[in-house]
């Protein structure tokens, strides 16, 4: 079917949806200029992802890692929201339920004033103390490198869920409830590599949800898609909403 029809489709099982999910994941934020993790710009010094977001190399090298994420705050911070951002945020008032679930740490879904969201890995923004825990927000461009603790002088790591390392127990638990009781589920702009994100859309369908991948390309959960539909979010999303 032509997007055309896909779309009109999916705008009739949005008007009569009670409860809609939202799972974003880097495609939503590329049409800000912010760098996807496995599209070709997203390699940093030859380095990737799965190489320095991990505990064993913060372990290793504290300073390395943190140069990688004082580049990727950089970058970010010169970045904006786009139109799927911005329509994501008034899906809260369309939409009696509505929860968002993000894999992006660059914070432009809050910028865009969405509210009723889990960012179920961390806000590059965020920082915490590998000491007491403390944790706090720090948008300092650059950062210090090494950044401390202001209690206890502790080394402050990115407040990122890093490979490796388990969810927080509260994203989990609101994905869950939101994932299972959802209508439709829009799964935009993410690979569905990374787990367990990469597993909520069996849950939303597992649940009786409509799904709709928005995506540029093909993925492994479009074969669970009812409605695909091929594009830029920034172009697809908004669409989405109009009468
Ligand atoms: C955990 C923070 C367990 C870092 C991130 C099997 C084998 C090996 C490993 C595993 C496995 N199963 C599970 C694992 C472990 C691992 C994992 O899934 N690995 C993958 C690589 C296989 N998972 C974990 O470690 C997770 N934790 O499982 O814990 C556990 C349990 C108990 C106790 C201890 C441990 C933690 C995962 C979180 C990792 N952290 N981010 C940082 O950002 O600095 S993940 C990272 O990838 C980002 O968050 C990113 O969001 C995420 C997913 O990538 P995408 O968002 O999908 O982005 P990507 O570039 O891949 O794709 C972009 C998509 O957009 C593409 O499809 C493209 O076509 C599309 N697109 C591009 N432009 C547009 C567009 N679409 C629309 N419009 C456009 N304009
Ligand atoms: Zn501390």
């Amino acid at each position: 079917m032509g997007t055309g029809s896909t779309l009109g489709l999916v705008r009739d099982k949005l008007s009569a949806a009670q409860s809609v999910t939202v799972l974003t994941g880097a495609g939503i934020s590329a049409d800000s200029g912010v760098p996807t993790f496995r599209g070709a710009d997203g390699l940093w010094r030859n380095f990737r992802a799965e190489d320095l977001a991990t505990p064993e190399a913060f372990a290793r090298d504290p300073r390395l890692v943190w140069e990688w994420y004082n580049w990727r705050r950089e970058l970010i911070a010169t970045k904006r929201p786009n139109p799927a951002h911005e329509a994501v945020a008034a899906m809260e008032q369309r939409f009696k339920r509505f929860w968002l679930i993000t894999q992006n740490v660059d914070g432009l879904h809050r910028d865009a004033g969405s509210r009723q969201l889990s960012e179920i890995h961390g806000n590059i923004w965020m920082v915490r103390c590998t000491q007491c825990r403390k944790m706090l927000e720090n948008r300092a461009v650059p950062i210090t490198i090494l950044p401390l603790c202001p209690s206890c002088g502790g080394l402050l790591r990115p407040h990122i869920v890093w490979f490796g390392e388990s969810l927080e127990e509260e994203d989990l638990e609101r994905s869950a409830a939101a994932l299972q009781r959802s209508d439709v589920c829009l799964i935009v702009g993410t690979s569905g590599l990374v787990y367990p994100a990469a597993g909520f859309g069996a849950i939303a369908k597992q649940a009786g949800a409509y799904i709709v991948e928005i995506n540029l390309d093909s993925t492994p959960q479009s074969s669970l898609a009812d409605a695909t539909l091929q594009g830029r979010a920034r172009d697809l999303v908004p669409l989405l909403l109009e009468p």
